[in-house]
């Protein structure tokens, strides 16, 4: 008999959902066609940033509207903030946002010009680096294996500082899989969120860790439809 399956991406979500329940973590979803206001002014990206530009964001046309197709789904989490504060709830606020992103980029085996991410948002009174540390590694132990380690490099985002990478040690490699970061106070102030709270943020992408778990050999896999690839899983 002929069985339906689910995508591995949709089967990653369902699992990232239930690891970051346990810790408290709900989930919001949003838009995928964003204002520039969503996706770069209100995450600290200045208007000159390379990012904004044609080669690296899809702009939906008319071009004097200012619609994109969002390069994160760190948008989401500004929306989240916003309706939390005007419904007069204060944080802690915990939250992750699957979802797809696009980024207008040549592909090949490990870019694609649509992909999965998931963000991590965590705000609070006092919340620091190692609340962040303690969070990634519970996380990464829980999707690979309890045997992974988690190490932080220095780095630069504009919507964090301080700013990491996330590499995971797993089956003896160090792997980058994540950037993260304390929540830049630009981000906090735009979002409205009234002065002594904190946050830690992050992303993944959600493609790559599926590929390493399974190992599917190219990201494009995901996306043409062969069905002889969700008949795997
Ligand atoms: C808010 C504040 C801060 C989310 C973050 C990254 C670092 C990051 C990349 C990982 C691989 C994108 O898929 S990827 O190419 N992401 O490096 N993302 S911190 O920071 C936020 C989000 C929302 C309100």
């Amino acid at each position: 008999m002929q069985e339906g399956h689910l995508h591995p991406i949709s089967r990653a979500i369902l699992d990232i959902r239930a690891i970051f329940a346990e810790i408290g973590f709900e989930v919001a979803i949003g838009p995928e066609l964003e204002t520039e206001h969503y996706n770069f002014d209100a995450l600290n990206i200045p208007k000159e940033h390379p990012a904004r530009d044609m080669q690296d964001t899809f702009w939906v046309k008319p071009l004097s509207a200012r619609k994109l197709l969002r390069t994160h789904t760190s948008p989401v989490q500004i929306r989240y903030m916003e309706k939390k504060l005007a419904a007069g709830i204060m944080p802690p606020y915990r939250v992750i946002v699957p979802g797809k992103v696009f980024r207008n980029e040549a592909t090949d085996a490990t870019h694609e010009a649509q992909f999965f991410q998931v963000e991590g948002l965590y705000v609070d009174k006092n919340v620091s680096l190692a609340h962040l540390k303690g969070t990634l590694l519970y996380f990464f132990k829980k999707f690979f294996g309890d045997d992974v380690e988690v190490r932080f490099r220095p780095s630069f985002f504009p919507f964090t500082e301080p700013s990491a990478e996330v590499d995971m040690k797993w089956k003896g490699k160090w792997l980058e899989m994540a950037g993260s970061g304390l929540v830049h106070p630009n981000v906090l102030r735009a979002a409205g969120v009234p002065e002594g709270y904190t946050g830690f943020a992050f992303g993944c992408s959600i493609d790559r860790p599926v590929m390493l778990k399974y190992g599917v050999t190219d990201i494009r896999y995901f996306y043409n439809g062969d069905l002889r690839l969700v008949d795997q899983f």
